[in-house]
Formats: structure tokens, C-alpha cells, sequence
């Protein structure tokens, strides 16, 4: 199989827990508790998104997975137009390695696929499916952590930056910039950068797919207490906890939190943690972005739109950006 495991970027487990430790408890020092969604995506995390992208109040994963083969069509004209024959693809947060399949399957350009993870373990399992998919295609995986700076060694070809899901929700839009604005560094001059944004849309359907009938979203979140349970010597009871995802129109974003139930004390790594009754811990934020209003944060990290492409009655969008 053509997959190079490519873990110069992997930090060791015990330095990576060290990682972890210390955001958490700085996290739970502050006045209003945080914890870094990145979090999440251990293996059982992995395991529960995936979930969730089954959902049917979930709509962003299908939506988006729905308008993939077209972008990916109009993509090889594009290139095919522009004499782009040797171009490499780079996802960040690729996860399972759904979204990339209907894209390599369209773009015979693409020679090689760059894919980063936080989640090794998962990403590494899901990459030997798709070498065996497509066997022509050099495919390099690695674990690593793109909500800090990072620096890929890339080849001369042009290269494309993906990142589906939305994911850049996560960040604040400050940090999206940033982000945006370090992908342009990495991907280099005359590249590309195509992304999956979850629109602004009525209160009712944004809420519902956060608080899916199955309750898997709830128990995604309070994943991250069950993990500084396994990882950290915590001892959180997660019935002492409640999941909650509202939107705040204000700010445009979909919060999620988890709410203590009583007043309690935890242990973290020998550090008592006190709860109020109905304190919470702030676990996730969602951004949602007009395409007009995405597009303006992309140009000031430097990326210019080239097109957008936008789901029935407008409630997803995937912009190419150009650098
Ligand atoms: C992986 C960031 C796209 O924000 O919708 C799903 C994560 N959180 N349900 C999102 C998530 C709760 C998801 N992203």
C-alpha cells in the first residue's frame, strides 16, 4: 500500500498528556470553564462524530458530502483550465477520510494526498482503506495539531488545501484568520484552498442538530470528561453533568457547554476543581458564517474567492479560495 505513515509531527504519549494536563487545568481555572474542542477527538471521540454524521438532524455532514461530486467535477475543469496537471490535496482534520473520495476520484491532477489529524490512531486506520481505493495516488498521513502554527514539507506542485465539515467553525473567527492565514504560508504561492461552511440559518434547525434524539451529541461532549477520567486520573461522574447546545445569535455560533448539576467537587491529577450548581464547562463553539461574510474573513488572511458553491435553500456552503 502507497501509504507513507508520516510521524516526524507525532509527539510522544506521555508529552502529549502533558499537553493535555495543562490546558485542562488552565481551562478550569478560568471564571467561565473551557475546554479546547480539539479534546473531543480521541479514539472513542473519533468514534461518537462519526456517529453523528449519521444523524438526521445532523445536516451538515450530508449536505455537504451531497455537493462534493460537483464541486469536484467543476474542480477538473478548472484545473484542466488553468494546465494545472500536478497538484497535490492536503486535508487538515481529516478524520475518517469521507469527504476526500468523491474529490480524488474526479481530479486524475491529484498525484498526491497530504492528510493531518489529531487523532492518528483513527486517521492511520481510515488511510490503508483509501490506498486501497486508489493505488495510484501517493497518500502521506500524519498526526498533528493545526490549531497551532505548523509547517509541512509540501512538494513543488501546486497544492490544494482542504477542510471540509465546517471545522473552522471551531475557531473564533480572529483564530480562523490566523489559521486561514498560516494555511497560506504552508500550501505556498498559487495555491488553493477549498472549504466547507456551515451557514447562518433559523434557530430551530441549527439547535436540533446539536441535540439529536439519540443523545449522541451528548454523549460526544461529555466525552472530554470521561477522557480526563481515563488520561488524566480525573474523577468526574458524568451523570452529574448535562449536555448543552444553544445558539447565540449574537455571536452567530452554537455553544456547546456542559452543565454541573449540583455543586461538586472533582479531582484532576491530584488539583481540586469546586462546581457551582449550574456552573459550566464552555466545551465547543460552532461558528456559522454568511458566504459573503466568510469570504470577507478569508481576504483578510490574504485568500481571495473564486467560487462558491451553495446547498439547497442555502444552509451549507464550500468556497475555493485562491491565493
Ligand atoms: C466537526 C466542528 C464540524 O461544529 O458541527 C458536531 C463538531 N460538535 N456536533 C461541528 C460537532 C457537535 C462539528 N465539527
Amino acid at each position: 500500500l502507497a501509504v507513507c505513515v508520516w510521524l516526524n509531527k507525532v509527539k510522544t504519549g506521555s508529552s502529549m498528556n502533558q499537553g493535555f494536563l495543562q490546558d485542562v487545568l488552565a481551562g478550569l481555572r478560568l471564571s467561565q470553564k473551557a475546554l479546547s474542542p480539539k479534546y473531543f477527538y480521541d479514539e472513542q471521540g473519533s468514534e461518537y462524530f462519526d456517529q453523528i454524521c449519521q444523524l438526521e438532524e445532523y445536516y451538515p455532514y450530508r449536505t455537504e458530502l451531497a455537493l462534493l461530486p460537483d464541486v469536484a467535477q467543476e474542480l477538473n475543469q478548472f484545473f484542466t483550465q488553468h494546465s494545472l496537471d500536478n497538484v497535490q490535496l492536503v486535508e487538515f482534520g481529516a478524520g475518517s477520510l469521507h469527504k476526500v473520495k468523491p474529490l480524488l476520484q474526479e481530479l486524475p491532477m491529484v498525484r498526491e494526498f497530504v492528510a493531518l489529524d489529531i487523532s492518528g490512531e483513527h486517521l492511520k486506520r481510515a488511510s490503508a482503506d483509501l490506498a486501497q481505493s486508489f493505488p495510484q495516488i501517493e497518500i502521506k498521513v500524519a498526526q498533528g495539531d493545526f490549531t497551532k502554527p505548523i509547517r509541512l514539507e509540501l512538494s513543488e506542485a501546486t497544492s490544494i488545501g482542504f477542510f471540509p465539515g465546517s471545522t473552522i467553525g471551531n475557531f473564533e473567527p480572529k483564530e480562523a484568520v490566523d489559521f486561514l492565514r498560516n494555511a497560506r504560508t504552508t500550501l505556498g504561492k498559487d495555491s488553493y484552498m477549498l472549504l466547507g461552511v456551515d451557514t447562518k440559518k433559523d434557530r430551530q434547525m441549527l439547535e436540533r442538530a446539536y441535540n439529536d434524539s439519540k443523545d449522541i451529541t451528548a454523549h460526544f461532549n461529555k466525552n472530554i470528561l470521561a477522557r480526563m477520567n481515563r488520561e488524566l486520573d480525573a474523577d468526574f461522574n458524568l451523570d452529574q453533568f448535562r449536555h448543552v447546545a444553544v445558539y447565540n445569535q449574537k455571536l452567530g455560533r452554537i455553544e456547546m457547554h456542559l452543565r454541573s448539576l449540583v455543586q461538586q467537587e472533582v479531582t484532576i491529577a491530584g488539583e481540586a476543581i469546586l462546581f457551582d450548581q449550574d456552573e459550566t464547562i464552555h466545551t465547543e463553539n460552532s461558528y456559522k458564517y454568511h458566504p459573503e461574510e466568510f469570504e470577507q474573513l478569508a481576504s483578510s488572511a490574504g485568500w481571495q474567492g473564486e467560487k462558491t458553491w451553495l446547498a439547497p435553500d442555502g444552509i451549507f456552503a464550500i468556497m475555493l479560495l485562491r491565493n
